[in-house]
């Protein structure tokens, strides 16, 4: 058996976090992340039937029963995860319908997964319906999508036209668009499940006042998607309070969709 922290999936974990860190969208317990595994990628590493314990979930998930996820632990620090992995990941196998997670490896101080399970495993299961190969559900904080929450109208449509105006990336990088939830309770089935039920349309689902959820196949990926977002949202921090004299037309954005051949989210241009 080879050294899980030598894994690429556990090495490329540890670099998103901690960049993640970096970036400001991890502060303290701020933030989690869960990958799913394949279970011979697993094997390689762990006895998949060697448990050190079984933690209940709380819900059902019955599309991703059997499966295995890397995850972030519940309190701990994104900041921290590069000193200490063992001790701020862990390796679950879902089983019973979703209703218990085996623990194969990490959460060495006894700790448990990312208290937002729920919206991570509800969200996993959306985003396989209709994109097999997604293997990422990415959660933070970033400073310029939350202030752009408290200052812009909450309507996804609305939200998303301006994140594609800021530049000219966005709609190349998310013709999906963002959907955007109103202020919730977190950590709750509730905000899973509208969390999930947002993520059948869009790669990207805000939570108003609180974050962001990012879906992908990979971790550079799914980094990447969020990146895009924070970076146009910058951009309308930095103007919003400013007359504005130019702008990426409907028209504009409507060449780079037919350019790029992509197909910018049904409604969302005029
Ligand atoms: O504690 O970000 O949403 C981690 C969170 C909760
Ligand atoms: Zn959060």
């Amino acid at each position: 058996m080879q050294d899980i922290l030598t894994a690429p999936f556990l090495v490329e974990m540890v670099r998103t976090a901690t960049n993640m860190y970096n970036h400001g969208w991890d502060e303290r317990n701020g933030g989690n992340i869960s990958l799913l595994l394949g279970e011979e990628e697993v094997a390689e590493y762990l006895d998949v039937g060697a448990v050190i314990r079984e933690i209940p979930t709380g819900f059902e998930a019955p599309a991703l029963d059997g499966k295995y996820f890397l995850v972030t632990g519940t309190g701990k620090y994104f900041k921290n995860i590069q000193y200490d992995p063992a001790r701020n990941l862990g390796v679950i196998h879902v089983s019973d319908g979703g209703r218990t997670a085996r623990l194969l490896w990490g959460f060495t101080d006894g700790g448990s997964f990312t208290s937002e399970l729920p919206a991570h495993l509800m969200s996993h299961a959306a985003r396989l319906a209709v994109s097999p190969g997604n293997r990422v559900i990415m959660h933070c904080h970033p400073s310029n999508l939350l202030a752009m929450t408290y200052i812009h109208d909450l309507d996804s449509c609305s939200f998303t036209r301006t994140l594609w105006q800021m530049c000219t990336e966005c709609i190349m990088v998310f013709p999906d668009g963002v959907n955007v939830l109103p202020w919730m309770l977190c950590g709750t089935n509730e905000i899973g499940a509208a969390t999930a039920k947002q993520m059948e349309s869009a790669r990207l689902v805000v939570w108003a006042q609180h974050g962001i959820y990012g879906a992908g196949a990979d971790l550079d990926e799914t980094f990447g998607l969020i990146e895009t977002a924070e970076k146009a949202a910058e951009i309308y921090m930095k103007i919003a309070h400013l007359p504005w004299k130019n702008t990426i037309t409907d028209d504009a954005l409507r060449q780079l969709a037919r350019r790029f051949q992509l197909t910018p989210r049904e409604g969302f241009l005029e």
